[in-house]
């Protein structure tokens, strides 16, 4: 007795699969391309929380803490969470004092920087936003912000686009100088900063359009074949069967 395979069932598992692998493909380019590196600080450390990228500061580690933050300029649905909290410190010591974040921007172009941010009065009320080509030199771009006494809904952005060097540079950098802080308490929150760029390779993620064309000349061909196996499956029993 033949044991005849079911061929319907053993091609869909495929095609079905190739689909899937697909649509999944282009669905998680089409989310992630952009953001490089995000710290929300809602689990109230330094570590980067979406992407990759490191983040020191040289402020007084007893003057860095983290408070309640903010949604704005948030990521993929994150929440307000934590903020980072910077203090002035004894004596202001952490005037002249910074964040440093390097974010590879391998395979990217455009980058832009962003946070939300807030000061108190007495806080850090003249902070330079640098960049850095190989990680050790920092250069100002633009002159010092002045933080809003609340997080607001507007971030700060710094479009570095013509900064070229920046581009697809696997040693990036970027750096906030904290100035003009006149008390001990006195202190900025910062949250949700966000390191973003362009997709160098852009032009070789499928468009959706692409995606759909692709599916139909797959499902054309699985057409095809299934045609053919039904012809051979007709052909075979149509065969004398000589078993016993
Ligand atoms: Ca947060
Ligand atoms: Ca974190």
């Amino acid at each position: 007795m033949f044991i005849t395979p079911d061929f319907r069932r053993a091609r869909r598992i495929p095609f079905n699969l190739i689909c899937a692998v697909l649509i999944c493909v282009a669905a998680s380019q089409a989310a992630t391309a952009d953001e490089l590196a995000v710290w929300n600080f809602n689990d109230s450390n330094l570590n980067v929380d979406h992407g990759s990228g490191t983040l020191t500061t040289t402020i007084n580690a007893a003057n860095v803490s983290f408070a309640a933050g903010t949604t704005n300029n948030a990521r993929q649905g994150d929440l307000a969470g934590q903020a980072l909290s910077l203090q002035g410190g004894t004596g202001t010591a952490n005037n002249g004092r910074n964040i440093t974040f390097n974010v590879s921007t391998l395979g990217f172009s455009n980058i832009i920087v962003s946070f939300a941010t807030q000061g108190t009065s007495t806080g850090f009320n003249s902070n330079q936003f640098q960049y850095s080509l190989d990680g050790i030199s920092f250069i100002d771009f633009g002159p010092p912000y002045v933080p809003a006494t609340a997080f607001g809904t507007v971030p700060i952005v710094f479009s570095l686009a013509a900064i070229v060097g920046l581009n697809d540079n696997p040693n990036a950098a970027f750096r906030i100088v904290f100035n003009g802080a006149t008390s001990s308490t006195g202190n900025n929150r910062i949250d949700n900063i966000v390191v973003e760029g362009t997709s160098t390779e852009s032009a070789t993620i499928p468009e959706p359009a692409s995606v759909l064309l692709l599916l139909s000349g797959l499902g054309g061909i699985y057409k095809i074949r299934r045609k053919k196996m039904a012809k051979e499956r007709a052909a075979t029993e149509r065969r004398p069967n000589h078993c016993t």
